[in-house]
């Protein structure tokens, strides 16, 4: 099978891809989207948004220009960085005004453009926990622009994040530790999206408990670059596709894997999460119920208990895949 549009890796055989279905903002589809808990791509889902239009560079400018941000920096164009060896090199960032970052990530070769990202670990927009809705004041008018998607009750939102960066910029593979269903809008560039269900587990390798990377939730293959122990479960694993353009929205299930390539000259994402109606059950969700408990009772900092741990762990990404 040919790989649509953009590369996903380097591999000699490309991964055997299904490209997510399109479809349009009908009746029936947030109940479609509980029930099926499948990628799709809803085109034109955000096109009527404001933001479409107003956040251009001088419009962002505009618009925050002058407030002080942390960034993520990497060494290439992979977040996290991966491909170091030292944790502080892996998750080093930077700081400026947004209107710096914007000239950082909009100017020069794409290899320099491409080495910084600005996401919802950096500053959150929104959050709601217990009841309470948390806007962040600095990135709030953000929201003036937009309109909440329809397709969850507001009560079951978790989050929402921004993300801001350049062409080349590639997310590194992981799945999303909150448990969540993800809507993410397309407001500006365009970016391509990979996508593994959470049954693939077994083959896309997260960092595991018990080792040197906090980031349990990240595989540790470098999909553009795999390295040759991680090649022949990378080929196995059947990836989904989606082509994200301006006013698209993409569906992201609960716990499945994703890595995002950015390809516009100035790509700007908000994105939603939210607490699924009835939540599922599957390796990635079994796997993350142990982190969460390791962490909750302490016993993930607790040294004499760590080989226990990642034995668990290692058992739990080693079971069978379908
Ligand atoms: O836009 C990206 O590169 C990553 C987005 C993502 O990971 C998410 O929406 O959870």
């Amino acid at each position: 099978m040919t790989q649509p549009g953009g590369t996903l890796h380097g591999l000699d055989q490309p991964t055997p891809e299904r490209e997510v279905a399109r479809v349009e903002l009908e009746p029936g589809l947030a109940e479609r989207l509980e029930q099926e808990q499948l990628p799709l791509l809803i085109a034109g889902g955000v096109a009527h948004w404001r933001a479409l239009s107003s956040w251009t560079p001088s419009g962002l400018e505009r618009l925050l220009g002058s407030t002080e941000i942390d960034f993520k920096l990497s060494s290439s164009n992979a977040h996290p960085d991966f491909r170091q060896t030292e944790l502080r090199h892996m998750f080093a960032r930077g700081r400026a005004t947004f209107g710096e970052f914007l000239r950082k990530i909009g100017t020069g070769p794409d290899a320099q453009r491409a080495r910084a990202l600005f996401t919802g670990d950096e500053q959150f927009v929104l959050r709601r926990r217990q009841g309470v809705t948390t806007l962040n004041p600095v990135l709030a008018p953000l929201l003036a622009d937009i309109e909440l998607p329809t397709l969850f009750a507001e009560e079951r939102l978790y989050s929402v994040w921004s993300w801001f960066s350049g062409r080349g910029v590639r997310t590194w593979l992981h799945y999303d530790n909150n448990g969540c269903h993800n809507l993410n809008a397309q407001v500006r560039g365009h970016k391509h999206c990979w996508l593994y269900a959470p049954d693939q587990l077994a083959r896309l390798h997260p960092f595991p408990l018990g080792g040197s990377n906090p980031a349990h939730n990240c595989s540790q293959i470098d999909v553009e670059a795999p390295q040759p122990e991680f090649q022949a479960d990378l080929r196995a694993a059947p990836a989904w596709h989606a082509e994200l353009k301006a006013g698209d929205l993409l569906f992201i299930p609960a716990w499945w894997f994703h890595t995002f390539r950015h390809e516009g000259e100035l790509n700007a994402n908000l994105n939603f999460w939210w607490k699924p109606l009835r939540p599922g059950w599957n390796p990635v969700a079994g796997r993350q119920a142990l982190l969460d408990a390791a962490g909750r009772t302490g016993l993930a900092k607790d040294p004499a208990a760590a080989a226990t741990l990642a034995a668990l762990d290692a058992a739990l990404c080693g079971a069978e895949t379908s």
